[in-house]
């Protein structure tokens, strides 16, 4: 299979973001799979245009967006985008919208098509902090989640698709904050990835 796995920038009064920093530890092979990345802007309609183009560009059989939720005691599984754009901070390109829709034709909500149960599975089995999430919130990481929910059901139906929340990193330097060395959450990914 080929996989594309996305990171963000940071954004808001962050200047790290795990979800980015992680893929410079993840290789271009696992389990015999191809490993493609790419460090998306948090910005609602640049990251969408990156994240579809280069879906259209390689073609690939899995789209995994990783993005930061800072505050979260562990990995978490998305299970639904909603379609809805709800900032609480404006992205990095100073957009703020409030109760829009993404698509307006779109539907409500998509459900990934992650086998998250078996990812959930393997990475508790793992000794990682992981759980299923019913919100991947209404900001730019929800966005990019439905945006390419959407592309795959309406152009590649073949594609699986999904998110995964990432705690803090110890790298951050955040106090009283739950976090996790970098380098666990690669292996974290890596193991998600594994389950395909
Ligand atoms: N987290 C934000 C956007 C980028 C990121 O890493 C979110 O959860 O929407």
């Amino acid at each position: 299979m080929k996989i594309l796995i996305t990171g963000f920038e940071p954004f808001g009064s962050d200047t790290y973001n795990p979800s980015g920093e992680v893929l410079s530890l993840i290789s271009d092979e696992i389990n015999g799979n191809e490993i493609i990345t790419a460090i998306l802007p948090v910005a609602r309609k640049a990251a969408q245009e990156q994240i579809l183009n280069l879906i259209e560009k390689e073609n690939p059989d899995c789209v995994i967006s990783l993005g930061l939720a800072a505050g979260r005691k562990g990995i978490t599984v998305e299970r639904t985008a909603v379609n809805a754009d709800d900032f609480r901070i404006r992205d990095n390109a100073g957009e703020q919208p409030h109760d829009e829709k993404i698509f307006e034709d779109g539907p409500d909500a998509y459900f990934t098509s992650l086998p998250f149960r078996k990812m959930e599975a393997a990475l508790k089995n793992a000794g990682f902090p992981v759980s299923v999430s019913e919100s991947a919130g209404t900001f730019v990481c929800n966005h990019v989640f439905y945006a390419v929910r959407h592309a795959c059901s309406i152009k590649h139906p073949q594609i699986i698709s999904g998110f995964i929340h990432l705690p803090c990193a110890d790298e951050m330097g955040k106090e009283n904050v739950f976090s996790m060395p970098l380098h666990d959450l690669a292996d974290a990914v890596i193991k998600a990835v594994s389950v395909l």
